[in-house]
């Protein structure tokens, strides 16, 4: 099942406007970037998720990816030493955002998603604008997540979710 049906449309909007103010373009990719684009896709895909259990959909669809598939790492644009670096070696970036604008320069986001589209047939997976329709978008960026956390763990810079400030009153 790659198609979510209904997929809620205010959520399908909220992602295509964040690429869409947030659009780079090749390799330049602007101080910054990294730290929303991986803090938006953490909370986009969690609320995504919990719409997606809530409608009963089966989350074996939506697993992230325990590794990036070997037939998509064969791509001539996969840069499998970039990807050696985000997985092995994630206490080599110092913040957050250096992790995220690596994963962006290094055109590993970027060929997961051309390489995956191609190969299951489904161009959604590589339109922005619709992705998120898509069970595939789920294990990309699950799996791009648990590096956004492996890094989180390396570094010790878990960061909890702000929970509201009490009232002091
Ligand atoms: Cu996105």
């Amino acid at each position: 099942m790659p198609f979510i049906p209904n997929f809620p449309p205010q959520l399908l909007e909220e992602h295509r406007i964040w690429h869409h103010a947030n659009h780079v373009n090749g390799t330049f990719v602007p101080v910054g970037w990294g730290d929303r684009f991986l803090r938006f896709h953490r909370s986009f895909i969690r609320r995504a998720l919990a719409w997606y259990e809530q409608e009963g959909l089966d989350n074996r669809y939506v697993a992230p990816w325990p590794q990036v598939p070997e037939a998509i790492r064969n791509a001539p644009c996969y840069n499998r030493a970039a990807e050696s670096r985000i997985v092995n070696q994630p206490q080599s970036f110092s913040t957050l955002d250096e992790l995220g604008r690596f994963i962006e320069s290094s055109q590993v986001h970027a060929c997961i998603h051309q390489t995956a589209a191609r190969i299951y047939r489904e161009p959604e997976i590589n339109d922005f604008d619709v992705a998120p329709r898509s069970t595939v978008f789920y294990s990309i960026h699950g799996l791009i997540d648990n590096w956004y956390s492996n890094w989180e763990r390396a570094t010790g810079q878990r960061q909890e979710a702000r929970r509201p400030i009490a009232n002091a009153d």
